[in-house]
């Protein structure tokens, strides 16, 4: 069984490596298990020191390293952040290019190459993640590294009239050339990117790899929650009004304004909800050093602040909305409890938080989701009410449509959807991935 060599900016902290408990390690569980895994990416600090930080936790082998102050916000905050996540969304209005940033980010790439490169044997498999590490395979094929190597995009791609907007483009089109599978999450991605490369004299070999979740270790965590101090809480300060939940990174490509405003639309044009619902948004903060979340950040402080205001009573608080993180044990809870999942990104590549929607619900009496037709969990869940995001007009109409859907339509669209989370989960996400990438990558089931 070859080795399997996982590349991400961020690996998990070293608290957590006995169990790998984040979102990618949930995923490639299955696949950790069947390899000696070696995790490789950023330590988390910025420094001089050229040497890996090497650990070991079971079966998989940590490798970590520093990357120097002075690249470390041309890098991360400057072109990864600050201009390939807002293109990456079709948000254009809000990059920021600088070629200063470009060649940090191009620098960062090289280290990472150069430390990587010296650990890697010719019959590993290596599979890097996002879009910080998109130069990361040319890099290592230009020092030699021969052994098989893929790609996955975690964030969509843009259509190539958009993606042409940013300043050398053409060359990160070509550093995909150098990864043996090139994966993206739904075919929509891979016709863009495909297309984006074929204008450029590139040939495209992109193919859609939809992430999923564990959808069993999920639906339990909900059943157990329920009945946990913080649900039953929950369910008390409700008192019988029904729960409308948000849960997203606090970040623009989310939606959040236009949520909120489509949540106000449904108290002014169907008044019958008054005081009849709460809409609960847990949004911790995320790339708090970014001007643009910040920004974000005070829009969304006031126009909590003036929801609560315009609508509320002296008995009624119509938002409830915070900023920090939730354990996500009680956060199965939660969903399980609400009536509607309401998840309305701008652009998103999956979003996992739709599919851990449907997986925490309760099958006799089970809530409903609104979905963002641009998210790309709109592909596999098309029993959803989708919503264009950018009309809160249309989210308050799905809302209302949630709220007073009859159970018998609500059980029949959440079997349905139900269905295609447990189709496609993590573990045939990451499977379906390492077989493209080699025929020895995974056992055969
Ligand atoms: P994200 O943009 O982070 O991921 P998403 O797919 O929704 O978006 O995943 C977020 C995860 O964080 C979920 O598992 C969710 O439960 C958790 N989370 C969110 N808010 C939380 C809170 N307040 N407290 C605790 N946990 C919280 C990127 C891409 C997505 C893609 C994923 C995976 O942007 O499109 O689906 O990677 O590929």
């Amino acid at each position: 069984m070859a080795r399997l060599v996982i590349v991400s900016n961020r690996v998990p902290p070293p608290r957590e490596r006995g169990q790998l408990a984040g979102g990618l390690a949930i995923a490639l569980r299955d696949a950790i298990r069947d390899h000696d895994t070696l995790w490789f990416g950023w330590s988390g600090a910025t420094g001089e020191r050229r040497e890996p930080h090497l650990s070991k936790a079971g079966r998989v082998s940590f490798a970590t390293i520093d990357i120097p102050e002075t690249e470390y916000r041309g890098y991360y905050q400057g072109f990864s952040n600050g201009m390939l996540w807002p293109l990456l969304h079709s948000r254009m209005g809000l990059a920021q290019f600088h070629r200063a940033d470009l060649a940090a980010y191009r620098a960062v790439n090289r280290l990472f190459a150069e430390a990587l490169a010296p650990l890697l044997r010719p019959d590993d498999i290596v599979w890097v993640h996002d879009y910080h590490l998109i130069p990361l395979g040319r890099d290592l094929r230009a020092l030699g590294v021969s052994c098989r190597i893929g790609f996955f995009l975690h964030v969509p791609f843009p259509t190539p009239q958009l993606f042409d907007h940013l300043p050398q483009g053409d060359d990160l089109l070509r550093d995909f050339t150098a990864y043996d599978v090139l994966g993206v999450q739904v075919q929509q991605d891979a016709d863009n990117l495909n297309q984006a490369m074929a204008g450029s004299g590139l040939r495209g070999r992109a193919r859609a790899f939809p992430i999923g979740i564990d959808p069993e270790t999920f639906a339990s965590a909900a059943r157990r929650a329920e009945s946990t101090p913080d649900a039953m809480r929950l369910r008390e300060s409700l008192a019988g009004r029904a729960l409308i939940l948000g849960v997203d990174r606090l970040d623009y490509s989310k939606g959040l304004p236009q949520r909120f405003r489509g949540y106000a639309q449904l108290l002014r044009r169907f008044p019958e909800h008054h005081k009849g619902v709460t809409m609960m948004q847990i949004a911790p903060v995320s790339r708090g050093d970014v001007a643009q979340y910040r920004t974000l950040r005070r829009e969304l402080d006031e126009l909590a602040g003036r929801i609560n205001g315009e609508h509320g009573e002296f008995d009624w608080v119509p938002v409830r909305y915070m900023t920090r993180a939730v354990a996500r044990n009680t956060l199965a809870g939660f969903y399980r409890y609400a009536r509607v999942g309401l998840v309305t990104p701008l652009a998103d590549g999956m979003n996992l938080v739709a599919k851990e929607f449907v997986a925490a619900q309760n099958p006799d009496d089970p809530g409903a989701l609104v979905l963002s037709r641009f998210a790309g969990a709109a592909d596999e869940l098309a029993d959803a009410i989708l919503v264009n995001p950018f009309d809160p007009d249309e989210t308050a109409e799905g809302l209302h449509r949630a709220l007073t859907m009859p159970p018998d339509e609500r059980r029949d669209r959440w079997q349905r959807m139900e269905e295609a989370v447990r189709r496609n989960t993590a573990a045939t996400w990451a499977g379906n991935f390492l077989r493209a990438l080699g025929p020895t990558a995974v056992r055969a089931a």
